[in-house]
């Protein structure tokens, strides 16, 4: 099945690619939430092609209706994560696909065609990009620790979000290495899992933002949980915190402090 959704996922990084190059009309979901011609066509490609090949699966997807496609064997799409690099040409834009058997993991795949960086991962056959494989780093010691993290969307119409997320930054910039913001979750995820950064974190996050690349860090040795060090449930967790292990507790026990 990797070998056939990957296929197919290159042939759709062909189409945001074009995009990306292209003078592009943006729509607006909400405040600060963008929408492109691009999001809503990558993820039509793949629905067609991934309901011909995949008919025992579902499909859930960001730009569609799910309200009647129940979680259980499904394929969750982002057909564009990191949108507003997309629109701006910020070259951290991806296509995330995450396959799920009877809501359990079972394959990841995050391509980003800009830089023709291609994450994948199986459940119990370790994580790669572009065949190479995957570790997470050895840090242990939180103030080495370089972190990533996301703003919400709601952060322009949510004072609570808003002042959550600038008093979780103001604990951590001066207790760890510091602070990057990349604007795609899916990239975050796999950039912990290739050892770039320590540690992850962000809140109200959509499924589909993270199906995929919780795959992929979860086989390249990391580790995932709710912000109260809790299995992070997809659909259902405010936050995720992700991380090579060796950090998690003083990512977890910094975010809590505050
Ligand atoms: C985005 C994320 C980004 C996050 C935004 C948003 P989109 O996904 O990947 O990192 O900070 O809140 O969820 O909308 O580009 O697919």
């Amino acid at each position: 099945m990797k070998e056939k959704l990957k296929h197919i996922i290159k042939e759709a990084g062909e189409l945001l690619k074009e995009g990306y190059f292209s003078k592009k009309e943006v729509n607006f979901k909400a405040k600060k939430d963008l929408v492109t011609k691009y999001d809503v066509g990558i993820e039509n490609f793949l629905k067609e092609k991934f309901s011909e090949e995949f008919k025992e699966f579902n499909i859930i997807a960001e730009e569609s209706d799910n309200s009647n496609v129940e979680f259980k064997d499904s394929i969750i799409i982002d057909p564009i994560d990191g949108t507003t690099n997309f629109v701006n040409k910020v070259p951290h834009t991806c296509i995330s696909v995450g396959v799920y058997k009877d809501k359990k993991p079972y394959i990841g795949i995050v391509y980003n065609p800009i830089l023709d960086e291609l994450y994948e991962a199986q459940v119990g056959c370790g994580a790669f990009l572009n065949k190479e494989k995957l570790e997470v780093s050895k840090e242990g010691d939180f103030q080495k620790a370089l972190i990533s993290t996301g703003f919400p969307y709601t952060s322009g119409t949510n004072k609570d979000d808003l002042e959550d997320v600038i008093r979780k930054i103001e604990y951590i910039l001066p207790r760890c290495q510091d602070i990057r913001r990349l604007g795609s979750a899916a990239i975050d995820l796999c950039y912990v899992a290739k050892g770039t950064y320590e540690g992850y974190y962000e809140m109200n996050l959509k499924a589909w933002d993270v199906s995929a690349g919780l795959i992929i860090l979860q086989e390249a040795g990391g580790e995932i949980s709710s912000l109260d060090g809790n299995e992070y449930k997809l659909f259902e967790d405010k936050y995720i915190v992700a991380s090579n292990g060796h950090i998690h507790n003083a990512l977890i026990k910094n975010l809590m402090a505050k």
